[in-house]
């Protein structure tokens, strides 16, 4: 992801490339393993970008979420390894694709979260599903009801990370795992990830769908319209429950 600047936040012409770029990964057999990462020192990503997004109505959220769970839905069945490598911030749908990923590795100053809530909204690209489902259902509840961000370490203890490396060596780290899974025959890999996959999933597809519409339903509220232009706007939201 490669937009230092707004720290690799995700508007729609950067989650356009990032799909279709995963949809050339996937097809190509000479790439037997994906790592996905964020440009500059500083962020992973930083969510999908709230500037686009404070605009939108429920409609074009639904059509936003469609995207961005599509990158994530590759990322996690796509027939080969993927590996997120977590730089620096991995927040709202920027932690969602790293979920999405088989693997996470983290620099010592990462630091991760769902903040959609102090936006008037919830995660809706899997966040709900799948950090639930990577660690546990009562984690999940506390990071995405307060919306509190956490650091490397304690995402290490909590099993959102499978390593924490320092700064300069977690994409060497990243590049050895990647190689040694490269070792492996492409066919067991891509048989084992998908079993593992369904067993992790169950009615995931069902859930998925309904994180998405209570996502793009909250595009109808002032809560929404209040909290984003409140981050835009570089000041404390208030909500009111309308
Ligand atoms: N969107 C747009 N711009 C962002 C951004 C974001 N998510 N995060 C950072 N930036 C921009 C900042 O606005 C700033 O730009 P300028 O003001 O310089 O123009 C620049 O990046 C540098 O950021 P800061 O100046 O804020 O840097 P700090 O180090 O002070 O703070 C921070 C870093 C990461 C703590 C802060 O930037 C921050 O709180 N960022 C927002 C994090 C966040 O709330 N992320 C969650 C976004 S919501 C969907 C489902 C899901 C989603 C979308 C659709 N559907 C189903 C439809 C996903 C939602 C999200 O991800």
């Amino acid at each position: 992801m490669n937009r230092p600047d707004a720290l690799n936040a995700l508007d729609v012409p950067h989650a356009e490339a990032l799909r279709d770029r995963l949809v050339e990964l996937s097809a190509d057999e000479a790439a037997r393993v994906v790592i996905l990462t964020g440009a500059g020192d500083k962020a992973f990503a930083a969510g999908a970008d709230i500037k686009y997004m404070s605009s939108l109505g429920v409609l074009e959220a639904r059509r936003w979420g469609e995207l961005g769970q599509g990158c994530a839905n590759l990322l996690e069945v796509m027939p080969k390894p993927t590996i997120a490598v977590i730089n620096g911030f991995a927040l709202g749908g920027g932690c969602e694709l790293a979920l999405a990923c088989d693997m996470r590795l983290a620099s010592t100053r990462a630091l991760l979260g769902q903040p959609e809530i102090n936006l008037g909204v919830i995660p809706g690209w899997g966040g709900t599903q799948r950090l639930a489902r990577v660690t546990s259902i009562g984690f999940a509840k506390e990071l995405v009801l307060t919306g509190r961000t956490v650091d490397a370490a304690e995402a290490f203890r909590r099993g959102l990370v499978n390593a924490v490396h320092e700064p300069g060596d977690v994409m060497p780290k990243a590049l050895e795992l990647g190689h040694s899974l490269a070792e492996k025959s492409p066919l067991a890999t891509a048989y084992a990830k998908e079993a593992l996959n369904v067993v992790a999933m169950g009615e995931q597809h069902a859930h998925l769908e309904t994180e998405e519409r209570l996502f793009a339903m909250l595009f109808a509220s002032e809560d929404q319209k209040e909290g984003m232009a409140a981050f835009v706007e570089k000041r404390e939201p208030r909500f009111t429950g309308r």
